[in-house]
């Protein structure tokens, strides 16, 4: 473990040790994409109901120039609450631990500091991915471009609608990301259930998703990120009429106030949160405390199968 500048908390640090599952969450839907205050408590629900499943959660942020994986209580809050809380990709981890910068991690910066620390299994909301028009402005996450070499598994639910779903779908295929749904052959469009395209697999139990891991392990042929793609169910999606103006109207006022580059997804998401007067952000939260309870049982499956 490269622990010079990863420096585990001590329960994390214990179960990787123990080959006990550990599950990683990222920090910047924690800063950046959820409100205040409510963030801090989700923060804390996510982290619960990792733990409730028999994991342990290691939400990985900077504080200060240091990398954690596991932040503490303290630092959660300091993540939370703080002004100036620097949005990182890989690319920024460096920079801002050499100027002692307080930081969240995006799904990339996430992935990639997990899996040097020897987690395998990461929660998170959504992924980042193409977005529209990314033919003139090139705006691809580099969520993408990190898992192609990030030996990793990420629950999410899927994409945001924000995004061009499609021609996510077709760079994961290009850089060599694994996708499965998660009893579905449907792309999981985030707020909604069904992102609008068709996946090649599925997968029915974590269990399952272990056995995935596995044999990526013993065959050794593929280095990148495996996309475990849960949607939630019907009843409990964003409403799709309201959905489907909030995102147009978000559109329209992204272009209007000039918004570009890593401002774009927390832009959008706001929006959401504050046009449809907090159901968005009640579809967020249920979303992500799913994505945490299935990548606790995948890593407790995991960890059952390699002992
Ligand atoms: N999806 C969400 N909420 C978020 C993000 C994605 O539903 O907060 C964050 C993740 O941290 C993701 C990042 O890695 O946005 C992608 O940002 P960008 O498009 O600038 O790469
Ligand atoms: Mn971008």
């Amino acid at each position: 473990m490269t622990d010079f500048h990863i420096r585990p908390g001590d329960e994390v640090a214990e179960a990787l040790r123990a080959g006990r599952p550990v599950v990683a969450l990222e920090s910047t839907i924690v800063s950046h994409g959820l409100p205040r205050p409510e963030n801090l408590r989700v923060a804390r629900q996510i982290e619960r109901a990792v733990r409730d499943v028999g994991a342990v959660p290691a939400t990985i942020g900077m504080v200060g120039g240091r990398l954690v994986v596991g932040l503490d209580d303290a630092e959660l809050t300091r993540l939370a609450t703080a002004d100036g809380v620097a949005k990182l990709s890989v690319r920024d981890l460096a920079v801002a631990a050499a100027t002692g910068a307080d930081g969240a991690t995006t799904v990339a910066a996430t992935s990639a500091v997990a899996a040097a620390a020897g987690i395998r299994v990461f929660a998170t909301g959504g992924l980042g991915g193409v977005h529209r028009e990314a033919a003139q402005t090139f705006d691809e996450s580099a969520d993408l471009t990190t898992l192609a070499r990030t030996p990793i598994a990420v629950v999410c639910a899927g994409v945001k609608s924000i995004l061009d779903v499609g021609a996510t779908l077709e760079r994961m295929e290009t850089l060599g990301v694994g996708v499965v749904g998660y009893r579905t052959r449907r792309f999981p469009g985030f707020f909604v259930t069904d992102g609008g395209f068709d996946l090649d697999w599925s997968v029915d139990s974590p269990e399952q998703v272990a056995a995935v891991l596995a044999a990526r392990a013993a065959h050794g042929v593929q280095t990148g990120g495996l996309v475990v793609a849960n949607p939630l169910p019907v009843d409990e999606q964003l409403d799709r009429d309201l959905h489907d103006r909030t995102l147009a109207d978000g559109l329209a006022r992204l272009e209007r106030a000039g918004v570009t580059g890593k401002a774009v997804t927390p832009y959008l998401l706001a929006h959401f949160h504050s046009a449809t007067q907090g159901a968005s952000l009640a579809v967020n939260v249920r979303l992500v405390l799913r994505n945490a309870d299935l990548a606790a049982r995948i890593a407790v499956a995991a960890a059952r199968s390699a002992a």
